[in-house]
């Protein structure tokens, strides 16, 4: 079966809890491939731009501060059926409902501390994937 792309990024609570590692290997033991990994820092106007979809939200303020307050780590996976099999193992948004070994409740801290993202189809993977890395920083 082909293998598909999909987006994800360390939020800066799992940075700086150091659970950097340890979200990498359970990505890896999933079977997911790093194509592209970085460490960077987003300001409040990129992490605006990033969940613009979520512009009209409540939580969109917050979430901009909470997502520009420290270091993140973008990556690019690819694995097969790599957008779903990728949401599963992260559980869901809130922690309190994610299942049992997901790296949400494993390492979330609350529904918006929640340790990582996940893109939420293919298109979004490429545009998502697109806002941090180029075409040559795939591997
Ligand atoms: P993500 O996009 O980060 O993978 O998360 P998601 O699909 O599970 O959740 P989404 O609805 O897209 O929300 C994006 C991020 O916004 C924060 N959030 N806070 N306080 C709140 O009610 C609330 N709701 C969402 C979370 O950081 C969530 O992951
Ligand atoms: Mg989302």
């Amino acid at each position: 079966m082909a293998t598909n792309l999909t987006f994800t990024m360390i939020k800066p609570d799992a940075v700086e809890g150091g659970h950097t590692g340890a979200i990498i290997k359970l990505i890896e033991e999933a079977g997911f491939r790093i194509v592209a990994i970085k460490k960077t820092q987003l300001t409040p106007e990129r992490a605006g731009q990033f969940y613009a979809v979520h512009r009209e939200r409540p939580f969109y303020n917050d979430l901009r501060t909470y997502m520009s307050s420290g270091a993140i780590v973008p990556m690019i996976l690819e694995k097969e059926n790599a957008v779903a099999d990728f949401r599963k193992l992260i559980g869901a948004t809130n922690p309190a409902q994610a299942e049992e070994g997901t790296i949400r409740k494993l390492y979330a801290k609350s529904m918006q501390e929640n340790a990582v993202h996940g893109s939420d189809s293919d298109e979004n993977a490429e545009i998502e994937a697109s806002f941090f890395f180029a075409t040559t920083d795939r591997y």
